[in-house]
């Protein structure tokens, strides 16, 4: 039996962060959180790159392009959508949501989902540094055990390499 499992490992990892710049107080706290997340994991300060963009409905347009030209083994996207009385929560956390799970896809570069949909800022703020822990650092932490799985399973299997040498 062959059994795979990422590692919470960053050492020699380059990732990207995406950050929407819309409700700033909360994002940049998700932002520090999912930094702070990285270095803890053993990634290099001067391999981080970070993007803001306006808001969360430009992430995945900025998540995919640095999963296809930024040379990175993960991309990290932190936002955060807050309902407000029209049908725009909807429509920007759908788009986000969606873009953001289509960057593996398209480009086989994992993505961690750190964009938060909430009803309040309460609610957010809880969740990015609060009494509910920090989504940012959460999706970095998946970032970088999915970019370590997908290193594991694109090796050639050990038994390959035997026959071959
Ligand atoms: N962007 C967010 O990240 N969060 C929100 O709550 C939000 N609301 O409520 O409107 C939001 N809107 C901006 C959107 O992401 C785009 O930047 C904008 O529509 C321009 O394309």
């Amino acid at each position: 039996m062959t059994v795979h499992a990422g590692k919470l490992d960053a050492t020699g990892m380059r990732i990207g962060v995406v950050a929407g710049r819309f409700n700033e107080i909360v994002t940049q706290r998700l932002l520090d959180g999912a930094i702070s997340a990285l270095l803890r994991l053993g990634a290099d300060e001067d391999d981080i790159t970070v993007v803001w963009v306006p808001g969360s409905f430009e992430i995945p347009v900025a998540a995919r392009e640095l999963a296809e030209h930024g040379s990175v083994d993960a991309v990290v996207c932190v936002g955060a959508v807050i309902r407000g009385e029209t049908a725009h929560f909807d429509l920007v956390a759908g788009e986000a949501a969606r873009g953001v799970a289509s960057i593996h896809a398209i480009t086989g570069i994992p993505s961690g989902f750190g964009i938060l949909t909430t009803d309040s800022v309460e609610q957010a703020l809880d969740r990015a540094g609060g009494k509910h822990g920090n989504k940012g650092a959460e999706a970095a932490m998946a970032a970088v055990e999915m970019a370590s799985l997908l290193r594991s399973l694109r090796r050639p299997r050990a038994s390959t390499r035997r026959a071959a040498s």
